[in-house]
C-alpha cells in the first residue's frame, strides 16, 4: 500500500462542564455504548488523583492544603503530561479514550481566579488536541441545585459563573455543546451519535493533533 498505514486508531473524546454538569454520569454511559459497538475504550479523568501529582491536586481541591494559583496551575497541567505519552500509545494503538475534564479544564478554572489566559494556556501546549470536546451546557444556577454541590474548593456559584464564561472564549471547532438540563436518557442519545462519528473519522484516517489547533 505504497506505505501508508491503515492501522486505525482510536478517537480522543474529552467532556467538558461546570462542576455537576454530569460529566462522569455520561462518560460511563458512553464507555459502555463503545464498548458494546465492539471498540477498544477506556474511561479517563482529570485529575488523576491516583498519581503523587495527583495526590497533591487533591488535598488542595478538598481545602486540606494551600497552594500559590499559579502552583496548582501547573501541578494540573504536570498531571496531565504525566499522562500524555501512555495516552498517544493508546490512540494509536486503536483504543479510544473517553476523558472527564481536559486542558479546558485547566484554563477555564485557573482564568477565572484571576490568572492570564495565554499564560494558562501555555503549558498546556504539545498535549494532544481532542477529536471531539463535548460540553454539557448548563446554567451555574441549576448545576448548584444538584446532589452534593458544594464539597470542594470551586463549588462556589459566582466562581462557577466565571468559568462558564471563561469555557465560552475557548469554545472551538472541536465542541460540541449540549443542553445538561435535558434528562440523562436524551443527553446520551445526542452524544452516541456525536461520538460514533467521530470514532469513524479517527478510524477513517483523521490525523492526531497537538494544543492548541
Ligand atoms: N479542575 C480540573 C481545575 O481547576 N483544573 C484542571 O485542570 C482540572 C482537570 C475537579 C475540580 O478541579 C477543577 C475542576 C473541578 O472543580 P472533579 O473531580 O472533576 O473536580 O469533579 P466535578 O467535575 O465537579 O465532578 P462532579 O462529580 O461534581 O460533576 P459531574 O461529573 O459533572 O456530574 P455527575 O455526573 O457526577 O452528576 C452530578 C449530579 O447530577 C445528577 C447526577 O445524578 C449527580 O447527582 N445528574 C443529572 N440530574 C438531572 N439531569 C441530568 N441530565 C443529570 N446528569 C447528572
Ligand atoms: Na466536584
Amino acid at each position: 500500500l505504497n506505505g501508508v498505514s491503515t492501522e486505525a486508531r482510536g478517537a480522543l473524546i474529552v467532556l467538558e462542564g461546570l462542576d455537576r454538569s454530569g460529566k462522569t454520569s455520561q462518560s460511563s454511559r458512553l464507555l459502555s455504548y463503545l464498548e458494546g459497538l465492539g471498540h477498544s475504550a477506556e474511561l479517563w479523568r482529570f485529575p488523576d488523583r491516583t498519581t503523587s501529582v495527583g495526590k497533591m491536586i487533591s488535598s488542595y481541591l478538598s481545602n486540606e492544603s494551600q497552594l500559590d494559583d499559579h502552583t496548582i496551575h501547573l501541578l494540573f497541567s504536570a498531571n496531565r503530561w504525566e499522562k500524555k505519552s501512555l495516552m498517544e500509545e493508546k490512540l494509536k494503538s486503536g483504543t479510544s479514550l473517553i476523558v472527564d475534564r481536559y486542558s479546558y479544564s485547566g484554563v477555564a478554572f485557573s482564568s477565572a481566579k484571576g490568572l492570564d489566559i495565554d499564560w494558562c494556556k501555555a503549558p498546556e501546549i504539545g498535549l494532544l488536541a481532542p477529536d471531539l470536546v463535548i460540553y454539557l451546557n448548563i446554567l451555574p444556577e441549576k448545576a448548584a441545585e444538584r446532589g452534593g454541590y458544594g464539597g470542594e474548593r470551586y463549588e462556589k456559584l459566582e466562581f462557577q459563573k466565571k468559568v462558564a464564561a471563561y469555557y465560552q472564549i475557548l469554545r472551538d471547532a472541536s465542541w460540541k455543546v449540549v443542553d445538561a438540563l435535558l434528562p440523562i436518557e436524551e443527553i446520551e442519545k445526542q452524544l452516541q451519535v456525536a461520538v460514533l462519528d467521530c470514532v469513524k473519522a479517527c478510524q477513517g484516517g483523521k490525523p492526531l493533533s497537538c494544543l492548541w489547533s
